[in-house]
């Protein structure tokens, strides 16, 4: 096949893979800083540099689970609802068959699809989302399939939702969060403090059933994860962002997961070997403690 594999692994068809890894090249409401539609590649590519060996976990993920490469969902001309169909009808027939999805966008929108997909399954899931900016805007610019709008969208599904990590929002965010059922917010400052930590530990090892996962890249710190498009300061480490997964996948299956917003700066690798690095953690975890 001409397309990257995850971790320069041999092609295997997604048919056989109880893991697959999807690239979602989308871009098109950005409004700051651009590149995720090159994220997907530039992760793929660093993930050949990833030892296949997890040194926390002692085992090698690679050869326990089977993981395939899917080719990218590539964008629809015809628009972000267009678009969000074709991801959604892409993954469906996967999900159906308990596959576990890892995508990697593009932009946070593409979450939507994948959540709406994995709903049809596991209709009781939870939502977990790791981001700097609340993205609960009604609509942005204009529309309500924006990036910024990304997590107003999910929560309007019906689930409960916790948002880890965030540390900018708008009046109107505020205006909504701070009363809003069902959902559960720990801000950046609060998981820097060892009480809000232990609190926000404490609150995902209580969540039952389903969890679907999406990171959001800005929630690392920039020092971190340079390569976002809005790099808010203040941001989580990257041992943080580990043990918020590894909480989740000891307390219940972790059923979906997703990494968006990357955007690579060229000649500076550091944010895609990070990302690369989260994902392949992220299948350690949930293959060692998940049992997918
Ligand atoms: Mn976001």
């Amino acid at each position: 096949m001409s397309y990257l594999t995850f971790l320069d692994l041999k092609y295997r068809p997604v048919k056989e893979a109880e893991a697959v890894i999807l690239p979602v090249p989308y871009e098109a409401t950005t409004t700051y800083g651009c590149g995720a539609r090159e994220a997907p590649d530039a992760v793929l590519a660093a993930s050949r540099q990833l030892e296949e060996w997890d040194e926390e976990l002692n085992l090698d993920v690679s050869a326990k689970v089977r993981i395939a490469t899917a080719p990218p969902v590539t964008p629809e001309a015809a628009g972000p609802q267009a678009m969000l169909d074709k991801l959604r009808k892409t993954v469906q027939p996967w999900i159906a068959e308990g596959k576990l999805i890892l995508a990697i966008g593009g932009e946070h929108t593409v979450t939507l699809a994948l959540v709406q997909a994995a709903q049809t399954k596991y209709p009781d899931l939870h939502i977990v989302a790791l981001d700097a900016h609340a993205d609960f805007r009604e609509r942005y610019e204009g529309s309500p399939l924006s990036h910024a709008c990304t997590l107003r969208r999910l929560y309007e599904l019906g689930r409960p939702m916790t948002l880890l990590g965030v540390r900018s929002f708008s009046e109107e965010e505020h205006n909504f969060l701070f009363v809003a059922p069902r959902f559960t917010m720990f801000q950046a400052r609060t998981l820097n403090s060892p009480e809000g930590w232990a609190a926000a530990l404490a609150h995902l090892e209580k969540i039952s059933g389903p969890v679907y996962l999406s990171i959001d890249a800005d929630v690392l710190d920039p020092g971190v994860m340079p390569g976002v498009g809005t790099p808010e300061p203040g941001g989580l480490s990257y041992y943080q962002v580990l043990d918020i997964i590894r909480t989740l996948s000891q307390r219940g299956p972790v059923i979906g997961v997703d990494l968006v917003e990357l955007a690579p700066i060229p000649g500076h690798r550091v944010s895609e070997f990070t990302a690369a690095r989260i994902i392949y953690k992220t299948l350690g975890y949930i293959y060692r403690f998940g049992g997918k």
